[in-house]
């Protein structure tokens, strides 16, 4: 078994658009992505959903809904990442950029794709309909991905 890194991933989505995040420094700078990080020792990964989605976006939520999990290997590294996706519908605030991510809402039907993680063109169609899913992708560098599984599931 391989050891694993626990971090958080959460998605605003609104009923016409999405709000993602300008990785401006770290792991996955220049992608658009969902808001997150690493989970903190002590701390329940929900509550470091929360934490780092105000953090990076300057949003609070007080419901989140645990949508996904997902399992990330990247070729030469000992370690997993364990992804935790949540998805929150509401949300306080107005998004304000941090040193780490420059936050933009995009139509739903204009998600950038192309600039983001190659996985989530694959999991975001059953995010945005409010469905939950289990997955695992073994990535070659931060482009390729060599291998993946995805599925449905009823709870997480
Ligand atoms: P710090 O501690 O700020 O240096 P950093 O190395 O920038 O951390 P962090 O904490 O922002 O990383 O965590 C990486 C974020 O990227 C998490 O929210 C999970 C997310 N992520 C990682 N791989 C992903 C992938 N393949 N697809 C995706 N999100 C991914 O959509």
């Amino acid at each position: 078994m391989m050891r694993s890194k626990l971090l958080t991933l959460v998605l605003v989505v609104q009923p016409n658009r999405v709000l993602l995040g300008m990785k401006k420094r770290g792991f996955g700078a220049g992608k658009w992505n969902g808001f997150g990080g690493k989970v903190q020792p002590g701390e329940t990964i929900e509550c470091a959903a929360k934490r780092e989605l105000y953090e990076e976006s300057g949003l609070t939520a007080d419901t989140m809904e645990k949508v996904g999990n997902i399992k990330f290997e990247f070729v030469g590294e000992t370690e997993l990442l364990d992804v935790h996706i949540y998805r929150a519908d509401t949300y306080n605030g107005e998004p304000t950029e941090s040193d780490e991510m420059r936050p933009q809402w995009f139509e739903r039907d204009q998600i950038p794709f192309s600039q983001m993680w190659a996985d989530d063109i694959l999991w975001f169609p059953l995010l945005l309909q409010k469905k939950k899913f289990v997955g695992y992708f073994k990535f070659q560098g931060h482009e390729v991905i060599l291998s993946h599984k995805l599925e449905e599931v009823m709870e997480l």
